[in-house]
Order: C-alpha cells, then structure tokens, then sequence
C-alpha cells in the first residue's frame, strides 16, 4: 500500500491574477473583495486551491514580481484586513490558498535596496550583488544588460529581470533570515504554502563567466522572430540557451530549499512549495526541497500531438520515479506569462475543439493540474497593437529596442511587440456580457483593456448555465475527477503507444481503473480494444463523453470515438 496522498496532490490548483480578476471598488484594477465575491464560482467550479500573483506592495514595474513590502498587501487590492478575510472565506469553501514568494529580488523601492544603495558600508550593503565595473556582457532577460549604475553608491548592481527589479545576495545568511520572516509572517496567518518564483535565478555563476552570443537581448529576440527554417530555429534556441546558462540553475539550491521546507515544516497541515521551474533536481529526494515542480515541457511545443504527451510523460514520470521518495508531478498549460491555451495550441479551424481536448489532458494525466483564471470559459489572447497600451515593461522596452536600436519600422515594432508582451495574456475576466466585460463598471477604463470577445458568449454569466459551454465542461470533468480516485491518484498507463491520432490510457488503484482516450483528430475512430490486454473483455461504465452522445457501455470489441471526443470509463 502506498501512503495516502497529501492534499496537494490530489488538488486542481486555480491560479488567479490579481489585478485582473474582479474589481469590487470599481478602481479598473482587481482587488481582494472582488476576489471574495468570486469564491463561490470557484467552489462551484471545483477546483480545490488557489494560487495568487503577487499581492504584495509593488511599483509595478513587472505588476507585483518586483516587491517593495514582503508582509503587506497592495493598497489597490485592499487591507491586510480585506486578505484575511479572503484567506477566511476561502478556507470555509474548503479552497486552500497559496501565494507567490519572489526570492531572487525585490523591487529597487524596497527599503533594503534603499539600504544597500545608500553608502558601500552600511549594514545592508552586501545584501545586493555590487560591483565597481561590469565584469561580464550578462544580459537581463527583460531589458537588456544586467549590470545598472547606481549614482549614490557609485558601483553596479546585478539584475537578472529589470532593473527595477535587483537580486539579492543569497550567500548573505542575513537576506535568507529576512526572507524566511516574511515567510513565517503569511504562515502564520494560515496560507497553506507558496509559489516561488524564478528558483532557477537565484544563483550565478561565481566566475562570472561571459556568455558568447553574438548578439544582445534585443538582438536575439529580434533573431527569433525572423527565424523561420528548422536550423534557424535550433540556433536561436541555443542562443537563448547559452546567453542566460551562467545566470541560471547555479547550485546551491538543494541547501537553501532545505532551509525553507524547515521553516514550512514548522507548521501543522502540510503547507506546500511547488518551484516554478521544471528542473526535478528542485526536489532533492523526493522530500525536504521541493513538492513540485512544473512540467513545462509538456506545454513547450508549437503543438499537443500524442507523440509529444507520450514522450513528455515517459521521460517526466520516470525521473520522478527514481527519487528515492517518489516524486510527484504537476502539470500545467497556461499562465501570467505565456500565450493562453486557448490561442496558442489551437490550430485556427479546430480551436473551440482542441482546448476541450487539452482541458482534458492537464485533468486527466497523473499529478497535480494548475489551470489559470479564464481558461475555464476559452479567453483568448488579445493583441494590444498600440504600443501607448502596453502595460508590460519587457515589451516596452522591447518595442523601444526594435525601434531606436535596430532600426525596424514602427508598424512591424508594435505588431512584434503585441505578440510577445504578456499583457495578451493578462487582460481582464470576463464575468458577463455588460460593459467592460462585467470585470469593472461600464464608465471605469480597466489597467488593460477588456477582450472585446467577452459580447461573443466568452463570459461567465452566458456559459454558466448552458450545458454545452467550456465552463460547464470543466465543472463537468472537475467533477468526474473528483469522483473518481484513478483519476487523482492513479499509476498512468499508456496505451496504444504508437498511434499517432489519438491518445490512450489507463489511470489505475487499487480499486479503480479508467480509461482516458482523446481524440486529437478531426476524424472518428474506432478503437480497436482487443488490441490491448489490458482492455481486453472489460465492461466499461462511462464516466465522460464530450460529445454528449450515447454512453457507452458494456464490453465492445471496438469505441468509436468521434473527432477531437474526450471519452473517460471506468474498467470493471
Ligand atoms: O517568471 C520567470 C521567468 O523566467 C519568466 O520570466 C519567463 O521567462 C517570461 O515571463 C517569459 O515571458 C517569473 C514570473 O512568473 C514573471 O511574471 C516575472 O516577471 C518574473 O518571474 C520576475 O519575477
Ligand atoms: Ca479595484
């Protein structure tokens, strides 16, 4: 018997973005009571844990990633006071709650970065990374060298994200204590554990050693966009690879995770850590670091095929397996930060159908899903094609580089920048059909602009009670998944390992089997069962079927699947 799983495990996390999901006060920028005013629609969604953006006191230069008050709330989203409650209201819906932990920087307004720029010998003057001269050509990742001048200390800090945003010094044991208070502040206040940003940044190379591109951050960015042949693409790749390899994944992070999960562990109730990163080394043994870490590359490809799945999963599941406590996974397709689901693996003719199918596909695999706020109802990317909108600082700047620096035309500068800035991705809720979306009232502009798509049915209030809606379908398949243990808990079987059409498999306990098939084709199938042993004879008892035709029931010889149909049963 294997040990009964944590609750981590077993939950659907739901990631909400802040500043984008409700807006009670009608400000245009979400807050906590609108948050708390949405918690019945997540608890009747069914999904079981929350995970926040940064709510925390910030500039805003990266919308929250760049803190200025670890132990505060953002006076746009509320009080303490307003947290709590949303904390409260959350845990009385049985909504567990986890918040984002940014330890590789704070924002340049955070009074220890006031500190430490302040002379070179006071207290804190080592809790940054200072030196007198650029000692490398590192970049930072969202605008461009790493190294920035501060006029009152007359030396060179490092930032890996902008400049607004310096590192800490993690070899500084002071920095650990202070950020392992600001742990223990939320803790204490009953959060079941936390997201930490960027884990993979928190170290560099301590030689310091240049990285070999020929080409800037912009430079390179610019090169990805215009690649277009295999072999382009593959070199870009390593380019991006190489720029950044001495600035990221630097060790030391077994020892400082380590130090973390004892301070969580000094609490009752299981609070949990998940890295954002993909790297499994993140989870030491398999306990004491880490309890997840995300598969990235699941959602890293320019298509779901169910080759691509069979691989990522082989290859996930096995390194997982070979911790000496055996590890979990944590499987995700959307976030802050990358082109929604919905847009980025549709394929333009198939989109409505091809999300379902992926929808499926994160609720189904072994190991804990992470959805983000408004896939549930299809929101879609929504390219903000004038530059003077863009929130983002990355495509700010970016636009700015394209324009000044390399010299390309300001149409094609603010199209590329549309498209890579993640505001596209960040832009409001859409609750109802009413002005605004219903994210904010009707004479309110919101900090980014509404998808106008939210007047085609792309809503709440529309799809909440038409049975054949996204929304109803993720409750739909939220609820299969909680009612049924293989699917939360199970061993994951592959099927069929060589079809290329369709993706087949068996989630198994003890005392449950089902099966999972999604048809990623456009056309019906006919699925052979007598092709495997393990479904050989089985009755089956429909748990699912997408597209709400007869259940299929019994012990067939062959399914027929119709085209991009999810269909999920129980073996007996
Ligand atoms: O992201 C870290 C990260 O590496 C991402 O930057 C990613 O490469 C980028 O967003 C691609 O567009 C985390 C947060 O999720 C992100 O929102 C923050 O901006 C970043 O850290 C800095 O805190
Ligand atoms: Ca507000």
């Amino acid at each position: 018997m294997n040990p009964p799983l944590k609750w981590w495990q077993t939950a659907v996390f739901y990631q909400i973005y802040p500043r984008s999901f409700a807006d009670a006060n009608g400000d245009g920028i979400g807050d906590f009571q609108g948050m708390i005013s949405k918690l019945d629609y997540l608890a009747d969604l069914g999904v079981d844990a929350l995970w926040l953006s940064p709510h925390f006191p910030s500039p805003n230069w990266d919308w929250g990633y760049d803190i200025s008050d670890y132990c505060g709330v953002a006076p746009e989203y509320g009080s303490l006071g307003d947290f709590q409650a949303f904390l409260r209201e959350a845990h009385a819906r049985d909504l567990r709650v986890i918040l984002d932990l940014v330890l590789n920087h704070t924002s340049d307004e955070h009074s220890w970065f006031l500190e430490s720029k302040s002379s070179r010998d006071n207290p804190k003057s080592d809790w940054y990374v200072w030196v007198d001269t650029p000692p490398n050509n590192w970049q930072s990742c969202f605008d461009g060298e790493a190294w920035t001048y501060s006029p009152e200390r007359g030396q060179y800090y490092y930032h890996y994200f902008m400049k607004q945003q310096p590192d800490l010094n993690w070899h500084n044991p002071q920095v650990k204590q202070a950020m392992w208070g600001a742990a223990r502040f939320w803790l204490d206040l009953g959060v079941d554990g936390f997201r930490l940003d960027a884990i993979g940044t928190i170290y560099e190379d301590p030689a310091l050693t240049p990285h070999r591109v020929p080409l800037n951050l912009a430079g390179l960015r610019r090169a990805s966009e215009l690649a277009t042949t295999p072999a382009e693409r593959t070199r870009v790749e390593r380019y991006w690879h190489d720029m950044f390899k001495n600035q990221l994944g630097q060790p030391g992070m077994h020892d400082l995770m380590k130090d973390l999960r004892a301070v969580l562990d000094e609490y009752p109730g299981d609070r949990m850590l998940v890295g954002e990163d993909d790297n499994i080394d993140y989870m030491g043994t398999g306990e004491g670091e880490l309890n997840l870490v995300f598969n990235f590359p699941l959602m890293r490809t320019r298509e779901i095929t169910p080759p691509h799945i069979r691989r990522n999963q082989k290859e996930r599941l096995a390194r997982l397996d070979e911790l000496p406590v055996r590890g979990w996974g944590c499987n995700t397709l959307g976030n802050h930060d990358c082109t929604r689901l919905y847009s980025r693996f549709g394929d333009r003719a198939h989109d409505a159908e091809l999300a379902r199918l992926n929808a499926a596909l994160v609720l189904t695999l072994r190991g804990t899903p992470f959805l983000y706020n408004g896939e549930e109802i299809g929101m879609t990317d929504f390219l903000i094609t004038d530059p003077s909108q863009l929130r983002d600082t990355m495509a700010t700047w970016y636009y700015a580089s394209l324009v000044n620096d390399l010299k390309v035309e300001p149409g094609e500068a603010a199209l590329r920048a549309a498209e890579m800035t993640r505001d596209k991705n960040r832009t409001p809720m859409q609750w109802s059909n009413q002005p605004n979306g219903g994210f904010s009232p009707a004479e309110v502009t919101p900090w980014l602009p509404v998808n106008p798509d939210y007047g085609a049915g792309v809503n709440v209030k529309d799809q909440q009670d038409d049975p054949a809606s996204l929304l109803s379908y993720y409750r739909r398949l939220l609820r299969v998944r909680r009612s049924a243990p293989a699917l939360a808990e199970g061993e994951y079987i592959p099927l069929h390992l060589t079809a290329k059409a369709y993706l087949a498999f068996l989630r198994k306990v003890e005392i449950q089997t089902v099966l999972v098939v999604l048809n990623y084709s456009a056309k019906r199938l006919d699925l052979d069962l007598s092709r495997s042993s393990q479904l050989r004879g089985h009755v089956l008892r429909t748990l699912f079927r997408s597209s709400g035709r007869a259940r299929l029931d019994g012990s067939p010889r062959s399914l027929p699947i119709g085209a991009f149909e999810v269909y999920i049963a129980e073996l007996g």
